[in-house]
């Protein structure tokens, strides 16, 4: 059906604050979303999934946009962004991945060898494979009625990698790191391949609709500074560098780009220099701390402790306050540091983002 939806004639854009945000201009509230918005903490999000499996959603553009509106429908949020997964990627390279209840995602075959390389499709066609993704886009673009932007996502090439050859979460990525000291170039072949697929997905979430987009390195904490610059960083820039390229060989504007390096303060200097417009900051770092190190141009996005929603109102407005006076309400979208737990109120959600617009704004018109 969304086939065919147009994907050049959007309803105009009513609340571009994110964008202007990102792009280092003027806004008459801070804008905010919440990383994994759409999810388990909301009970109508429950209530489809104890219907369908989760990559039944996700593969269902028409339920997937229903999702990704959950949260819009609910709060005064700045931005929406897509439902899927990171993972989506090493399903379209051919391999299986299974969301197990209260476990997480699970690959019952993960890479465990370099000769394991030969079973990826690595000249999948990113549009066929992951077309659902597209449909989902261009469809929420329709829906949201230019309430307000569409973020597309994927994962960067590490924390992919890391997920392909530990089979699901870990605390350590000790079988992933084995890869990188074992086999280098295997390693850098494989995140080649990954780099090369994130590319296409970026490139056409941007031309069925997706105004920003966020590159996920959820995994960047268990790299040390000299793994780090040899296995992810060198992706991160190539990704920035290249989506550009190709959508200016495509006729199609440029959107802001996002990168967030989960547990990656001991790299803010060089991801400030990878030509992406925001950097996302986790909370264990201090706001005038990566001010000092990534300049004033930059706009930062963050970066709340998650469980900081598990506080009384009254709590969360001063550390709401805090924040914002410590990032200041230019170049600025605030939001957690991490992905929000399931067992968190909706309430304290609608909390957060109200008091969010509401100390900026007061900020702003002094
Ligand atoms: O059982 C369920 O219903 C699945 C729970 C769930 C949801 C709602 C998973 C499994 N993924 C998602 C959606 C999701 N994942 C979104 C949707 C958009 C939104 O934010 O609202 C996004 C952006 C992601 C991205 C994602 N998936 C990341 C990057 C963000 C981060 O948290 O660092 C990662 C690492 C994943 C992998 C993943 N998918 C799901 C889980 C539980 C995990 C983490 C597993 C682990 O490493 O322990």
């Amino acid at each position: 059906m969304s086939a065919q939806l147009s994907t050049t004639d959007f309803p105009p854009l009513k609340n571009d604050l994110i964008i202007r945000a990102a792009k280092g201009e003027s806004v008459d509230r801070v804008p905010i979303w919440i990383m994994r918005q759409a999810g388990r903490y909301l009970p109508e999000f429950r209530e489809m999934r104890s219907k369908q499996s989760f990559f039944e959603l996700v593969q269902n553009p028409q339920l997937a946009c229903e999702v990704t509106m959950m949260p819009i429908n609910r709060f005064d949020l700045d931005a929406a962004i897509i439902f899927s997964d990171i993972l989506v990627i090493p399903q379209a390279l051919g391999m299986v991945v299974e969301m197990l209840p209260s476990k997480g995602p699970s690959f019952p075959s993960p890479l465990i060898v370099p000769a394991d390389l030969a079973k990826l499709n690595k000249d999948c066609d990113v549009k066929k494979e992951l077309g659902y993704v597209f449909e989902a886009i261009t469809l929420t673009r329709h829906t949201l009625q230019g309430r307000v932007p569409l973020i597309g996502f994927s994962g960067a090439p590490w924390t992919l990698m890391s997920y392909m050859i530990e089979g699901g979460g870990s605390n350590t990525q000790s079988k992933a790191k084995a890869w990188l000291y074992k086999y280098p170039e295997e390693s850098h072949e494989l995140l080649k391949i990954l780099t090369n697929v994130i590319i296409d997905y970026l490139v056409e979430q941007v031309c069925a609709g997706a105004q920003l987009l966020q590159v996920f390195e959820s995994h960047a904490g268990c790299l040390d500074h000299t793994l780090f610059v040899k296995f992810a960083l060198p992706y991160i820039r190539v990704i920035s560098k290249r989506v550009r390229d190709k959508l200016k060989e495509r006729k199609v504007a440029c959107v802001p780009m996002i990168i967030f390096a989960k547990d990656g303060h001991f790299v803010l200097e060089e991801l400030s220099q990878s030509h992406y417009e925001v950097i996302g900051l986790d909370w264990t770092i201090k706001p005038q701390q990566a001010r000092r190190i990534c300049g004033d141009t930059l706009t930062f996005q963050g970066n709340l402790d998650p469980c900081a929603l598990y506080a009384s109102k009254d709590d969360l407005t001063k550390m709401a306050k805090d924040m914002l006076s410590k990032f200041g309400y230019k170049n600025y979208i605030a939001n957690l540091g991490h992905g929000i737990y399931p067992d968190i109120d909706p309430e304290n959600v609608k909390h957060l983002v109200d008091q969010v617009h509401k100390i900026s704004q007061e900020m702003i018109q002094k």
